[in-house]
């Protein structure tokens, strides 16, 4: 009775052990994965909050490289959001008319910067209601299969930010044409 209860002791031991060591891998893999180019690439920026009905919001990052090696930004995710899309936009002014054009990629050169406005570069994102006071992490994925995450706050309407006259002209923009 005694061996047999000290073997199931064991086995326990042993199925406890398993479990531990996978879930500290499991644990590690996690945060590597989210770490991924922190320390290489410092992001940060907003998310704006979107009218009530409004089909697409906007994002804005600000991208810093720091090591020195070029990347290509190919595609932003929303791991929280897998129905929702990002699109890489940027607002130009053609004839006085500013329309928005669809990017395939955005080049960041080594020890280099992306700084996306209102009015210029952004993130448009569709498939998810942005309200102020949340947060929205990104998965931001380089031509290279590098990523990185980032989590922006989500800024009221009202609220000023760097460039008050641009304010709100991607959510008019969004609101009026259609574009792809
Ligand atoms: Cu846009």
């Amino acid at each position: 009775m005694s061996r047999i209860s000290a073997d199931q002791k064991t086995a326990v031991l042993k199925k406890m052990c398993t479990l531990l060591l996978c879930s500290l891998l499991a644990g590690v893999g996690v945060a590597a994965a989210e770490t991924g180019l922190v320390g290489e690439i410092e992001a940060s920026g907003y998310a704006r909050e979107m009218p009530p009905g409004a089909p697409m919001g906007a994002a804005y990052l600000s991208l810093r490289e720091l090591s020195g090696r070029a990347r290509v930004l190919r595609r932003v995710e929303l791991p929280a959001h897998p129905q929702a899309s990002v699109e890489l936009h940027t607002t130009e002014e053609v004839a006085g008319v500013s329309r928005m054009r669809a990017l395939k990629e955005i080049p960041l050169p080594g020890h280099g910067a992306i700084e996306m406005r209102p009015g210029a570069t952004h993130l448009m994102i569709r498939g998810v209601a942005l309200r102020a006071g949340q947060s929205l992490t990104l998965r931001l994925v380089f031509a290279d299969g590098s990523a990185r995450e980032v989590t922006l706050p989500v800024h009221g309407l009202a609220q000023a930010d760097k460039s008050p006259a641009a304010n709100g002209k991607e959510e008019e923009h969004h609101r009026g044409h259609h574009h792809g």
